[in-house]
Order: structure tokens, then C-alpha cells, then sequence
């Protein structure tokens, strides 16, 4: 019978969790007691609750996923868990991790993933606790987490329990004179069941199988070595009637082949060519861990997660799920373009503005009031599970352009037509100095603050701004009532266009900052975004100094 050890350690500096779990060099998570201080603090933050608990246990597949799962099953069995769920060799997508809580009703997941940050043991690892409700932890508890990680002194182990990851089964085991088990599932099955009953399978395939009416629609979806693969095999390949040539590096790397598993323009730039160059109708990415998409069509039409989101609300009656639950309510992000409220209001549907980070949707979503959300960053997703969703976005989308007949580029332009248009872009400034990004924001802020900013007017390129609002964005969960302050800088004018600046709070090193701008075109719905929005780029760089602190005088991405 393995046996309980207790290991002394000491705290480790800067376990705090950020946008979306704790995220660090793989050499930072190598060292002595890093990895296991962390999990014993998150499985003391369920405090009673802990003992006799189940919980899901998976990840993108990157480097470090298997070994740290082995410390999850140790450390879990010496801390009274009953019973582990876990993805054959440590392979769960996101949002499977979330479905897969919900089905099951577990007290949470632990999700090891650094999800778009590239991966291989010179990159990037992550550790996220997700709650019963299967989505992220909210605030209170990864400041729990983080507090007890600063004054952690031992953690339980049970080292020589052994207990295989790579065959589906169930593992018994007796520990201190309690069972504790380990079920080793198929990564995509629970996953997989869900998408069928959520989406019109048959539709779908009838669209990419191509019928009397209308020819083959010619899907090209690229899971950019990711965790997705297996389960773009299983739909696309498997159920949809797809073939090989529809689909792209599906199988998971742990370095995701030196690639950087960001589904944009920049870093997944082979699918845009590939779309461009070839006879493509459609083409879906994904992010390393599944929960981001990026959405193309026919010569690599880009289609803005901004304008994917408002899209979408406007067409949900044709996916089965809500033709049985109907739409509540829309949410998106606060830099996220404000495309969607204009179809919450048509549609006189609540529409909610969040701080960015998907574990703000959570309450609103278990409170019945928010159906579909997303993010700039290409997030989109439903209250069908409570993570973003990269492959149901692609499945949604399919649904609709099945439904209506339409090609991506038509459903956009009708779209504006109707709407108008939400230019947006986002500027990343990746791996910069830290200390001179905190005093950038901080003067920004200052001068944003100062008495006579609001009405101040900022002119370039024959444009002219005034201030209309200035703040750093604080908000109030209406669920709960907390308060989540210092959200990102935003600058608002009276036409309603914005400058919104933050630090990314998912970065391993340095500081990223992000800089978004969108403004709104109710009839010159076919310009250039870049031209379109340069003038407005240009006061921000101005007002925040940006090349002046930075150093920089262009951008790592631009979407
Ligand atoms: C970024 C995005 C944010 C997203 C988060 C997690 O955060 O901006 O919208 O929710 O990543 O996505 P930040 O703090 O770096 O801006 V993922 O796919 O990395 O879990
Ligand atoms: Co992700």
C-alpha cells in the first residue's frame, strides 16, 4: 500500500494566476517544488470540500503535460480526492475540460495548458483551476490560491503510487485506508457526444458533402498541432464525411512544431496562404488548448472576432441547442468591438460588457442570462459549456452558412448593410520591458484623469476627436456584486470611436501590451480597417507615448 509523505517547502515569488490560470517558463515550473507548491495550494483552496472530491484532470498536450498530470495524481491521492478524471495521456481540450465537469458533476478541473503561448521546454507551461460550474476560477478563489501559495510550508504526496495515463480504464488504489481512483477517459468521446447534440450533424456534412443544390463547401480546418486534432479527426474526418484534404496539423506536438498556436493572421499565417492559393470556401484555426478560433473565407476573407460574434447572435435560431433553450441574453468583452450590442438591441436582448477573461461570463451564464459571448481575441462560445469554444465557433458557423446558403464574405456585407460597421483593430506589443510599460500606463492615466481631458479635442489625418469619457475600466458583477477594478485604460469620444490600452495579464515574461481601436461606420461599410483607423491609432500612440517608453516602433501583431 503506497503511503502519504509530507514534503517541507518553502513559498515560491509570483504564484499569482492571471487573465487565465498561472502561466511561466517551463524551466520555472522544473524547479524544486514549483509545480507541486502550486497544486497543493489549489487543492487547498477547496478547503473541506476536497475530501472524497472528483476531479478532471487534463491539457493542450504541450511539453511538461504528462509528468505534471503524474504530480496531479499523487499529490490529489495524498490530499483525500476520490477520484480523478483524466484524458488519455494528459489530452483534454478546454472546453472538453469544462463540458466534460459539467456532465459529470465534479467540484472542478485543473487544465494544464498555456494555451496560445508557444510550447517545448524552452517556452511556455500553464497551470488553471476551473470550478464546478466548468468554467475558470473567478477572482476570490485564485486570490485564494495565490494567498496560500505565499506561506505554503509542506505538501502530501504519495510518491510511489503508480498509475498509467496512456490506456482507458479505471485504477484503484488504497491510500490511508481510502480508495482513491483514477479513470483514464477518452479524450474526445464526452466532448464529441455533446457537439452532435448541440449542432444538426447531418446538415453539416449535407453542406461539405456538397447535394443538388449546392456544390461541395470546401473546409480547410487547421488545429496548428494543437490539442484540437483528435478531435477535428473525430467530427471533421469521422462524422462530417471531410477528408485529408480538409484538414491540417492535427496531430498534438508537445512544441506544437515550433509553431506559435495563435489563431490570427500573423502566426497562422499557412492556413490565410493555403486558403488564398487554393480553392477554400472556408477556413477554421485554433488555438494550443481549443478555446480560440480564427474564422476565414473563400481567398482568406477575414472575418473580425468582433463582427464573428455579432454575426452569430444574429443567426442562432439555426443551431439546434437554441431552438430548444432559446437566446437569453450577449456579452462581450470591454475591448471587444461593440458590434453585438447593436444586434441585442434589435433583438431587445440584454448585452453585458465585461473585463476581458472568459471567467467573467460565468455567473452571468449560470444565472440564465447570457446565451452567447465573446472576446477580440478570438473567443467566441455559448452558455453550453463555460470556457470559449474554438471548434464549436467553427461548427456554429458552418450551421449557419448551411442554413442560409450563404458564402462568409456575403453573410459579413449583408451584415453590415444592416447593421453598419464596427472597425477594430488590436496592436500587441509582445515582450517588452516591464517596469517602462507600468509607468507608461500610469502617465497615460494621468493625463486621461487630468481636469480638462474629458472635451479635449485630438485631430490627425483631418480627423477630429473629442473626449467624451476617459476611466480605467472597473466593474460590477451583477450576480455577485464584486468588483473587478483596473480592468484596462479606455478613452471614448463623442462619435462613440475608442482607444482601450491594457497589460496582457497571460504573458511568461516582460509585459504585452495591448493596444485596441474601433470606431463606427454606419454607411462606409467597405473600407480598409487599417486605413480606416489610422488617424485614431495615431492620437493613441501619441497621447500614451508609446514608442517613447516601448522602444518600439511597430507592433509584433497586428489583427
Ligand atoms: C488574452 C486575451 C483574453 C483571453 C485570454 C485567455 O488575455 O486578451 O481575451 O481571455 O488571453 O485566452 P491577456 O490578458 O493576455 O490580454 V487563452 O486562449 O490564452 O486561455
Ligand atoms: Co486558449
Amino acid at each position: 500500500m503506497p503511503g502519504v509523505v509530507v514534503v517541507n517547502t518553502n513559498p515560491y515569488e509570483g504564484q499569482k494566476p492571471g487573465t487565465s490560470g498561472l502561466r511561466k517558463k517551463v524551466k520555472v515550473f522544473l524547479q524544486e517544488n514549483y509545480t507541486e507548491n502550486f497544486i497543493q495550494s489549489i487543492l487547498d483552496a477547496n478547503k473541506d470540500a476536497i475530501k472524497g472530491s472528483t476531479l478532471v484532470v487534463g491539457g493542450d498536450g504541450r511539453y511538461l503535460v504528462k509528468e505534471v498530470v503524474d504530480k496531479i495524481i499523487k499529490i490529489s491521492a495524498a490530499n483525500g480526492v476520490a477520484k480523478l478524471l483524466v484524458g488519455q495521456n494528459g489530452i483534454l481540450s478546454t472546453p472538453a475540460v469544462s463540458c466534460i465537469i459539467r456532465k459529470y458533476k465534479t467540484l472542478g478541473g485543473i487544465v494544464l495548458t498555456a494555451s496560445h503561448n508557444p510550447g517545448g521546454i524552452n517556452n511556455d507551461f500553464g497551470i488553471k483551476f476551473n470550478c464546478s460550474n466548468g468554467g475558470p476560477a473567478p477572482d476570490h478563489t485564485t486570490n485564494d490560491i495565490y494567498a496560500l501559495t505565499t506561506a505554503i510550508k509542506e505538501y502530501r504526496i504519495v510518491p510511489d503510487l503508480v498509475c498509467p495515463i496512456d490506456k482507458i480504464g479505471v485504477y484503484t488504489f488504497t491510500v490511508e485506508d481510502r480508495q482513491f481512483s483514477v479513470e483514464v477517459i477518452d479524450s474526445v468521446s464526452d466532448y464529441v457526444a455533446y457537439m452532435k447534440e448541440i449542432f444538426d450533424f447531418p446538415k453539416i456534412k449535407t453542406l461539405i458533402q456538397g447535394s443538388e443544390q449546392r456544390k461541395p463547401f470546401n473546409v480547410l480546418i487547421d488545429s496548428m498541432n494543437g490539442v484540437t486534432g483528435p478531435y477535428v479527426k473525430k467530427i471533421f474526418l469521422e462524422e462530417l464525411g471531410a477528408s485529408q484534404k480538409n484538414v491540417t496539423r492535427i496531430t498534438p506536438l508537445e512544441d506544437f512544431g515550433g509553431a506559435h498556436p495563435d489563431p490570427n493572421l500573423t502566426y497562422a499565417a499557412d492556413l490565410v496562404t493555403a486558403v488564398k492559393n487554393g480553392d477554400y470556401d472556408f477556413g477554421a484555426a485554433f488555438d494550443g488548448d481549443g478555446d480560440r478560433n480564427m474564422i476565414i473565407g473563400r481567398d482568406a476573407f477575414f472575418v473580425t472576432p468582433s463582427d464573428s460574434l455579432a454575426v452569430l447572435a444574429n443567426h442562432l435560431e439555426h443551431i439546434p441547442y437554441f431552438q430548444r433553450s432559446g437566446v437569453r441574453g450577449y456579452a462581450r468583452s470591454m475591448p471587444t468591438a461593440a458590434a453585438v450590442d447593436r444586434v441585442a438591441q434589435k433583438s431587445g436582448k440584454e448585452i453585458f460588457e465585461v473585463p476581458t477573461g472568459w471567467k467573467y461570463f460565468g455567473n452571468l451564464m449560470d444565472a440564465g442570462r447570457l446565451s452567447l459571448c465573446g472576446e477580440e481575441s478570438f473567443g467566441t462560445g455559448s452558455d453550453h459549456v463555460r470556457e470559449k469554444d474554438g471548434l464549436w465557433a467553427a461548427l456554429a458557423w458552418l450551421s449557419v452558412l448551411a442554413a442560409t446558403g450563404d458564402s462568409v464574405e456575403d453573410m459579413l456585407n449583408k451584415h453590415w448593410k444592416e447593421f453598419g460597421r464596427n472597425y477594430f483593430t488590436r496592436y500587441d506589443y509582445e515582450e517588452c520591458a516591464s517596469d517602462p510599460c507600468n509607468e507608461m500606463m500610469q502617465a497615460l492615466e494621468k493625463t486621461m484623469t487630468a481636469p480638462g481631458f474629458v472635451g479635449s479635442a485630438h485631430a490627425s489625418g483631418g480627423k477630429t476627436y473629442v473626449v467624451k469619457l476617459a476611466d480605467n475600466f472597473s466593474y460590477m458583477d451583477p450576480i455577485d456584486q464584486s468588483v473587478a477594478m483596473k480592468q484596462g485604460l479606455r478613452i471614448i469620444f463623442e462619435d462613440g470611436s475608442r482607444i482601450v490600452m491594457r497589460l496582457s495579464g497571460t504573458g511568461s515574461s516582460g509585459a504585452t501590451v495591448r493596444l485596441y481601436i474601433d470606431s463606427y461606420e454606419a454607411t462606409d461599410v467597405s473600407g480598409d480597417a487599417q486605413v480606416m483607423l489610422k488617424p485614431l491609432i495615431d492620437v493613441a500612440l501619441q497621447l500614451s507615448q508609446l514608442p517613447k517608453y516601448t522602444g518600439r516602433d511597430a507592433p509584433t501583431v497586428i489583427t
